[in-house]
């Protein structure tokens, strides 16, 4: 039987183990640009078989939080370089999450201090977080404006640009994130997109802009080294799709011919309830949409994770788990599934913002 220690594939990675790092937003880049801290951080983690790294803006206008990292200037470069050589040199692997918020941004956070873009000029019930006298403080998001058809290919050039970038800087590969009501997923979710041209209405026309930049991303690294995160029905930065079930059938289908390391899956609502009542999705279907269409990507599941759910999960087929809040508390988080614990508690109040505290000063077992 395969175990989740057991190493694997994931198009052109090859990956000690069958365990990620989901990627997780921490809020301590200040103006963008990662830290040495940051370098210890995803270096403390590198026995997973993959690590993602926390969503990273690819434009100025992508970004839509306080302290989180881009991946268009030198200096955020520099930054990042520091972080693979780091992660390489410990024996990790290493893909950074592509990231346009979308409408989830506040004014203050735009270049001059613009609208955020979305498709629809629809506010999102949602918040985000700005330094008030550095303090990090949620605040009501800005109603955005509706990007014209002209500025989509743009779009696509910014998250082109962010890949080189990624490549340029020593990572193994890149996520696009297609998740959590951000860009890619406002366009594929009824909720929020209400255009009237060939980017809203229908599922192909919804699903359009993820499938340009994924065929982007994969003209320029190649499909082995990109993976892509999808969350169906999660209600996170209030999307919701009326038919997710046809729409992300449709998705992966068309994914499955472009020879992807990886599709990443979050089941329910993220970091929340792993089934939902009101918003019902089979999960095996997708896999076997996916499957049936060609697809030989590794499978990612995630949410809400623990060792013998991961277990079944692979039992059932799955290739990689990714484990996020655990993987904050625990650095050393494969040792510790291994032997079957013990683990630390993560501690809520340093998700966001601040230094080592919580962030790179969790014991590891042979610390204890
Ligand atoms: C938590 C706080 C801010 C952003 C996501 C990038 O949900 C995020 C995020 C999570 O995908």
């Amino acid at each position: 039987m395969t175990t989740l220690f057991e190493p694997t594939r994931a198009g052109d990675l090859q990956l000690a183990n069958r365990i990620a790092m989901a990627p997780l937003t921490r809020n301590r880049a200040p103006n963008a640009i990662p830290t040495p801290l940051m370098a210890a951080y995803y270096t403390q983690r590198a026995s997973a078989g993959l690590l993602i790294t926390e969503a990273t803006a690819i434009s100025p206008q992508g970004q839509g939080y306080a302290d989180v990292p881009g991946l268009y200037s030198t200096e955020q470069l520099d930054g990042w370089k520091k972080v693979t050589h780091a992660v390489h040199a410990a024996g990790g692997k290493i893909v950074v999450q592509l990231w346009h918020v979308g409408r989830v941004s506040h004014t203050s956070l735009q270049p001059g201090d613009a609208a955020p873009v979305a498709p629809s000029a629809l506010r999102a019930q949602t918040k985000t977080v700005l330094l008030k006298d550095g303090v990090p403080t949620f605040v009501e998001t800005s109603t955005p404006r509706a990007l014209e058809l002209e500025e989509l290919p743009g779009i696509v050039q910014d998250y082109r640009h962010a890949a080189r970038n990624a490549v340029a800087s020593g990572f193994d590969g890149v996520e696009l994130h297609a998740a959590n009501g951000y860009l890619i997923d406002q366009f594929l979710k009824t909720s929020s997109n209400q255009r009237k041209d060939d980017y809203g209405g229908t599922i192909p026309n919804r699903a359009r802009l993820l499938l340009e930049v994924v065929r982007g991303l994969v003209d320029d690294l190649g499909g082995g080294r990109v993976g892509i995160r999808l969350s169906p029905v999660t209600p996170a930065n209030d999307v919701l799709d009326a038919h997710p079930q046809p729409l992300f059938e449709y998705v992966v289908r068309h994914l499955a011919p472009l020879g992807l390391a990886y599709i990443h899956v979050i089941e329910g609502a993220t970091g929340g309830a792993r089934t939902l009542e009101d918003r019902p999705f089979d999960y095996a279907a997708l896999k076997a949409a996916y499957r049936a269409a060609g697809g030989q990507g590794a499978w990612m599941v995630n949410n809400g994770y623990d060792l013998p759910l991961a277990e079944q999960a692979v039992a059932d087929g799955a290739d990689l788990v990714a484990f996020g809040r655990p993987f904050i508390a625990n650095p050393d988080l494969v040792a510790r599934l291994r032997r079957g614990g013990p683990f630390n508690e993560p501690d809520r109040a340093t998700f966001y913002g601040g230094k080592e505290k919580g962030y790179t000063d969790y014991p590891t077992l042979a610390d204890s």
